[in-house]
Order: C-alpha cells, then structure tokens, then sequence
C-alpha cells in the first residue's frame, strides 16, 4: 500500500491535475499524483513533464489516503465516491486533520488579485467570456479562464501581473472551495444537469451556491431564486428580462427621442438599446445583464461595455447565427446541451422571430425529463425535426402538441428542415442532449452543422 506521511495526493491525471502539479512543483511542494484509471491517457507526456512525481494508477483504496495531509481532486472526481466519501465527510468536520480540496483552493491561496467568478447550469461560458472583453476594453490586464479554457492554476503563473481574474466556474469546482472570496460572483440560473453527480436538485444547487463564500458582491437572476444567496446581507444585484424593479437591470421601453424601443435598463436608466447588442434572443440579453452588473461593481465605464456588447457576436455552438439565405436563418446552438440551455434559445430565439422556429433536437438525453419543451415548441415552432439515440423519447414527450419528424442522423434532419423552411423561419440546432452517440462532442456536432449550412448556402447563392 502507498503511503506518504505529509505530503499532498493529487488524483485525476487531466488537464486540472497536470495544473496543480504545475502549480506543486513551483511551490517546491512534496506530491503525489494518482488516477483511479490503470492506463489513463497522458501518461507518458506527464511522466515526461514530471520526472520526479510519483504517480499511481488504479484504485484509490490501493493508497494509504489517511497518510496525506491534504488531498486535491480534480472536478470529475467525485469526493462522494467509495473510498473518498469518509474522509471527504471527516474534512468538513471543523478540526479535522485532513483537507480535501480542489484546484480552485489552492487557486485563492496563491492569488491576490480580485477575483469575478461567473457560475450556473447555462451561459456561464459567454457571460465570462464577455466580462472578460469588457476588462481588456478597459485596458484591464484581465486573466480569463476556469472550467472555461486556461485552467485557474495556469492562468495565475501564465499572468502573474494580472490584475483581474474572470473566472468561469462549474459546481464540481466550487464544491471543493473551501472560500473563494470573489470580488464580484454571479449565480446566473439552475436547471437539471450533473444529478447524477450531485444527487438531486439541492444538492446541485448546494455545489453552486459556493461561488457565494467569501463573495464582497454578488448577481442573481431575479426570475429563478435558487440563484440567490442563503446569506441575505451580501450585496446583491437582480438581472430580469423584464421591467426592472426598483434598482434591478432589466428591459424597459424607452424613447430616446427616435421612437419607443425596447432598452437595457439600470432601475430608470436607459443603458443601451437592445437592438444594438449583436447578440441574438432574449436569452442573451439576460447575459448581458449580468455581464453589465458585474462591470459596474467591478468599475468598468458604460461606454467601454457599450462598446464591447456592440461588436461581441457570441461563441461559436451557443445561438451562433451561420447564415441566412431565402429569408431563412440557420442557428447553431450545438451547445444546448441540456433542456434549460434548449428552453432558453427556443423561447429566447422564438420571440424575436416573424415566421416560426424549426427545431432540430437530439443525441444523448442523459435521462432527462423532455416534455417541457413541448409547450414552447408548440408556440414558436413549425417543425420539430428529431435524430439520434434519444429521438424516440423525444417523439413521445413531444407528439401530439408538436409535429415531429423523426430522421437517422443531423445530415437528413438539416436535409428535411431547408425542405419545408419558409422565409422568416429559423432553422436552430439546440439539441437539449449530449453528442456522443453520433459526434466526438457538442463542437464537431456544431461543426457539422455549420459546414452542412454552408454548402446548402453556396448551392442555393449560385442559383443551383
Ligand atoms: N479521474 C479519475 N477518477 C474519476 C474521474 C476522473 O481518476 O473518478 C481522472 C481521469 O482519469 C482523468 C482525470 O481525472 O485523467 C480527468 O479529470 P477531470 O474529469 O476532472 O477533467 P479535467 O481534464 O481535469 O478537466 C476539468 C473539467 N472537467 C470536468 O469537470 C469533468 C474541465 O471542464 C475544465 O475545463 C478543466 O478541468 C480545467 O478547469 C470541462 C467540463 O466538461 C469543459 N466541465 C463540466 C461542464 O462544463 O459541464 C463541469
Ligand atoms: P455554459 O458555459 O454554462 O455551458 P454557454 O455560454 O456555453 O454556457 O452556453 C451554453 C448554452 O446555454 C447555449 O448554447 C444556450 O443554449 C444556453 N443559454 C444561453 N444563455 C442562456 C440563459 N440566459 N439561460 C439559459 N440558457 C442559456
């Protein structure tokens, strides 16, 4: 059995683990390095990088764990499973001899920049992605990354000088953060995902609502309070889509003396029309908000942000708009990959739009309850158009409310959506399912879309 009197266990040999070895050894710490797989890929590139570290491959009861003195996991692992659950228990206990952390706490310890952490079920990417614009329009150097991109670990050694970072963080992160004590944290929505890790809807939300400990400031969504903070003295600012109320940001009509529009509000004051963001839905005008909130505590001037949120087009695979041929739009929003994400881009996409959606959904459901997607399909959509493993559960939960259309594979749906499209529809692949029963993952799903979408164009463009 392994033994390590005093030192730090690293498990998970992934892009985390081989960050906080990065981290270990330039703090000169003494580590071990252990995956519960016999043979997990990287192997070699690691025992490359880390000559000196000692590495373990197998079952973690093969370890002698209570011989470490702190324990750092990598977020996939969960500290529930069997042989890490009894200690993971001990360490919560005030007192206790052993810590078992993850790569976000070892990231606070070592960082004395502020910190905007940005977490929720959806849009965590874009809303950091944006905040992060917005500091470097400021002139900000802003460090950008998390369960987004960089690693936190990586980011603090690659910008030393940073003197922000943006941090995009998942709930098996901020599980195993002890105090994050961000600057600025926004919790932007909760709906069903990682259940399967974090048990049930509370528990999941329990994980979440650790982007709060230590917060100075924090930004919740005033139409889902599982966003907000048990803590009611934390500062707080409120995003709706709706009129703000009192100081919320929201959207109001306003007239700027060209005629009423519709206008991003601060409580009475007009920020910015909605019509100049690039964008598209009401979805991501949410995001925006939050992203707004966050700049203003954080000192950012509107017209920096104003700016940004004219030019930002949004990443590819969330609502990202390929083209437009014969008055059709064609949208990929391969990164819907479960059914808030969908129910977010079909209401938000469906409301700004004069024809009607048609919906292309499928792949891997991950046991997830459909039918609330009928009822905004059965509003805003011609067509919903079904493939991939889930299609069959997707045509019960959706049928009789919605027409569907049941098809093999992304190819044939796309093939029967350009055959009843009319102009002013929107062809959106907002699956609601993971990819991998027919893609490598949600990017390649996208990217098949976007160059099927192309072709399509280029043939009708030159009149075929
Ligand atoms: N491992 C074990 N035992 C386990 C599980 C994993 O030993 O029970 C080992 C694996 O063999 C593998 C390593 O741990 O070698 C992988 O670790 P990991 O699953 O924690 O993944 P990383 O490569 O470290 O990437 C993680 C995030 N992945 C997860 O949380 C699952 C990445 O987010 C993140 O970008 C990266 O850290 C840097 O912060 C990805 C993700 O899918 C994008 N995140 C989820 C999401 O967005 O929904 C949360
Ligand atoms: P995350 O990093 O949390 O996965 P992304 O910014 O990558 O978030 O967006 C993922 C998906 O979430 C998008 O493709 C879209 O379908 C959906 N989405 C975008 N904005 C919102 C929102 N405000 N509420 C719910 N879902 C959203």
């Amino acid at each position: 059995m392994l033994v390590a009197r005093g030192q730090t266990l690293v498990v998970g040999l992934g892009v985390s683990g081989r960050a906080i070895a990065r981290h270990l050894v330039r703090e000169g710490a003494s580590f071990t390095v252990a995956d519960t797989r016999k043979i997990p890929p990287g192997l070699d590139e690691f025992r490359n990088e880390f000559p000196q570290v000692r590495v373990h491959c197998g079952p973690l009861s093969e370890i002698d764990l209570e011989s470490f003195e702190e324990i750092v996991l990598s977020p996939g692992v969960d500290p529930r499973s069997p042989g890490l659950e009894s200690f993971w228990e001990r360490s919560r206990q005030q007192g206790s001899a052993l810590s078992i952390v993850g790569e976000i706490a070892l990231f606070t310890r070592a960082c004395s920049a502020p910190i905007a952490a940005i977490t929720g079920s959806n849009a965590k990417s874009t809303v950091t992605t944006l905040l992060g614009e917005m500091a470097h329009e400021v002139g900000l150097n802003a460090a950008v990354g998390g369960n987004l991109g960089t690693p936190a670990l990586d980011l603090l050694h690659a910008q030393p000088d940073a003197e922000l970072f943006v941090l995009e963080l998942s709930s098996f992160q901020l599980e195993t953060t002890p105090c994050l004590g961000a600057t600025t944290a926004a919790f932007l929505n909760l709906s069903e995902d990682h259940l399967d890790r974090h048990g049930d809807m509370a528990g999941y939300r329990a994980a979440k609502l650790g982007i709060f400990r230590g917060a100075k400031h924090v930004v919740v969504n005033a139409e889902d309070n599982m966003t907000w903070p048990d803590d009611k003295d934390l500062p707080v600012d409120c995003f709706t889509i709706k009129p703000p109320q009192g100081p919320q940001w929201g959207i109001a009509v306003h007239d700027d003396g060209g005629g009423k529009a519709p206008w991003l509000m601060h409580g009475s004051r007009p920020l910015m029309a909605v019509d100049e963001l690039r964008l598209p839905g009401r979805h991501n005008q949410a995001n925006v908000l939050a992203a707004l909130a966050m700049g203003t505590r954080l000192g950012f001037p509107l017209e920096a942000m104003r700016r940004v949120l004219a030019r930002f087009p949004g990443l590819p695979h969330r609502g990202q708009l390929v083209g437009a041929v014969d008055g059709v739009r064609w949208v990929n929003d391969s990164k819907g990959t479960n059914v808030g994400a969908t129910l977010a881009a079909i209401d938000g996409l469906g409301a700004t739009l004069e024809g009607k959606l048609i919906w292309l959904g499928g792949g891997v459901g991950k046991g997830a309850d459909f039918t609330p997607l009928a009822e905004p399909l059965a509003r805003h959509a011609r067509e919903a158009i079904v493939f991939g493993a889930d299609a069959p559960r997707l045509v019960e939960s959706l049928s009789p409310s919605v027409p569907v259309v049941r098809k093999d594979s992304l190819e044939q749906a796309l093939e029967r959506a350009a055959s009843i499209a009319r102009p002013g529809d929107c062809v959106l692949l907002s699956p609601a399912c993971a990819s991998l029963d027919q893609f490598a993952n949600y990017m390649a799903r996208g990217e098949a879309f976007c160059e099927w979408v192309e072709r399509h164009l280029e043939f009708r463009e030159k009149g075929a």
